[in-house]
C-alpha cells in the first residue's frame, strides 16, 4: 500500500473511532513494530539509494502527520467529556435569590477574619509571606525556643492550657510561628503568621481565654528598630485610614531586647477612661522588639551576622478600636445580630 493509501485509511478509521482507547489502538496499529508504517519503513534496505531518500522522506511526514491527528483527536474526546460534565454540573445563579426569599441568610465572614485578610494584604504588599502554625505546641516552640527556660519568671506571664502529658499545650501566643519560620528559612526573610491563641485567664472586657495575635518577622544583616517603626506606622495608617495616636514605651519579654510596647489611644472613649482601657485612656496592642540573640540561635540563625525585629498584634483589640466594639466577648458571641452588621457579602 503506497503512504498517501495508508494514510487515508487511517483518517477514516480515525474518524469512526469513539473513544481515546480506540485511537490509542489505531495508533498503535499503525505505528507499532508491525504496523504498516513501520513495514514501508524496513522496506526501505531493498531499495535504490535514490528511492531510499525520497521514501524515508515521505514516511517520516507520515509519521509526524499520523501523531499530529491522534493528539487533535484525543483533545477533541478531551473536550467532548469535560462539555459532558459541565452540562451535568450546571450552576444555578438564580439559586441564591430563591434561597433568600425563604428565608435563609447567607454567611459572610467574621470582623477578626476580615481585618486579619486585610492585614494580610498589607503586609504581603510589603513583601511579607504568611505563615501557619499549629494550635497543640510543644514547650519548646512555646517557650524554651523563646529564651524562656523552665526556670524563667516569664512562664508565669502566661496561664497556660496544658494537655494531660504535662508536655503539650494550647499556643499561649503566635511567637511560635516565628520558631518554625525561622527553622524553615535563611536570612533574609520577613513573614507574618495570624491565628488564634489560648490563654487560661478570667475574660472581661478586653480580655478572652481564646482570641487572635498576628506575629510579624523580619530578620537580615541590617534590620534595624527604624524598619520596626516604619512597618508598624505603615500598617496602624493603613487599617484605621486616619491619624491614630500611639505610644511607644518600654516592654519586657525575653525573646526581644530591646521590648516596646505599642499602646494606642483608647478609640473607644477618645482617651478620657473606660472598661476596655480599664480607665487609664491607652489600649495595649502590639508589644514588639528587637529578637533576641538567643531567639535567632534557637531558630538556626547566626546572631553575629544577623539581626531583626518581631512583633505580636491584639487581633480581636483592633477589631474592637476600629469597629468601636464596648467587650471582646461580642466578637465571640456567635450573636448573629451582632456578626451580621460586619457582613461584607
Ligand atoms: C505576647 O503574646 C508576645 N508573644 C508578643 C510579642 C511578639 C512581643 C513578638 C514581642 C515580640 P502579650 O501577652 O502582651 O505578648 O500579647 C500580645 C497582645 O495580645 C496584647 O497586646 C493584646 O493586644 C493581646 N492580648 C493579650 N492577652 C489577651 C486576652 N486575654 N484577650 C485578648 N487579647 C489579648
Amino acid at each position: 500500500m503506497s503512504i498517501k493509501a495508508i494514510i487515508e485509511k487511517f483518517q477514516a478509521e480515525l474518524d469512526a473511532t469513539q473513544k481515546v482507547a480506540d485511537v490509542l489502538n489505531l495508533k498503535a496499529h499503525i505505528l507499532g513494530k508491525q504496523g504498516s508504517l513501520s513495514e514501508i519503513l524496513k522496506g526501505l534496505k531493498d531499495a535504490t539509494p535514490e528511492e531510499r531518500k525520497t521514501l524515508g522522506a515521505e514516511a517520516n511526514q507520515a509519521k509526524i502527520q499520523i501523531e499530529d491527528l491522534v493528539t487533535a483527536k484525543i483533545s477533541a474526546f478531551e473536550a467532548q467529556e469535560i462539555n459532558a460534565s459541565l452540562l451535568k454540573t450546571k450552576i444555578d445563579f438564580s439559586l441564591r435569590d430563591s434561597i433568600m426569599d425563604k428565608g435563609l441568610r447567607a454567611g459572610g465572614l467574621h470582623p477578626v477574619h476580615i481585618i486579619q485578610r486585610e492585614i494580610e494584604d498589607i503586609f504581603v504588599s510589603m513583601g511579607f509571606e504568611v505563615l501557619d502554625g499549629p494550635h497543640i505546641e510543644d514547650e519548646w516552640h512555646n517557650f524554651e525556643a523563646l529564651n524562656i527556660p523552665d526556670t524563667h519568671p516569664a512562664r508565669d506571664m502566661q496561664d497556660t492550657f496544658w494537655f494531660a502529658d504535662k508536655k503539650h499545650l494550647l499556643r499561649t501566643h503566635t511567637s511560635t510561628i516565628q520558631v518554625r519560620g525561622m527553622k524553615e528559612r535563611k536570612p533574609p526573610f520577613r513573614f507574618v503568621g495570624p491565628g488564634k491563641v489560648f490563654r487560661c485567664e478570667r475574660t472581661d472586657a478586653s480580655h478572652e481565654m481564646c482570641f487572635h495575635q498576628l506575629e510579624g518577622m523580619m530578620v537580615g544583616e541590617d534590620v534595624s528598630i527604624g524598619h520596626l517603626i516604619y512597618f508598624m506606622k505603615t500598617l496602624l495608617s493603613e487599617i484605621f485610614k486616619r491619624e491614630v495616636e500611639v505610644r511607644l514605651r518600654p516592654g519586657f519579654f525575653p525573646f526581644v531586647e530591646p521590648g516596646f510596647e505599642l499602646d494606642i489611644k483608647c478609640l473607644i472613649c477618645g482617651g478620657k477612661g473606660c472598661s476596655v482601657c480599664k480607665h487609664v485612656g491607652w489600649v495595649e496592642l502590639l508589644p514588639c522588639g528587637m529578637v533576641h540573640p538567643n531567639v535567632l540561635k534557637a531558630g538556626g540563625i547566626d546572631p553575629e551576622k544577623n539581626n531583626g525585629f518581631a512583633f505580636g498584634l491584639g487581633l480581636d483589640r483592633l477589631v474592637m478600636m476600629r469597629y468601636g466594639i464596648d467587650d471582646i466577648r461580642h466578637l465571640h458571641s456567635g450573636d448573629l445580630r451582632f456578626n451580621q452588621q460586619f457582613k461584607t457579602f
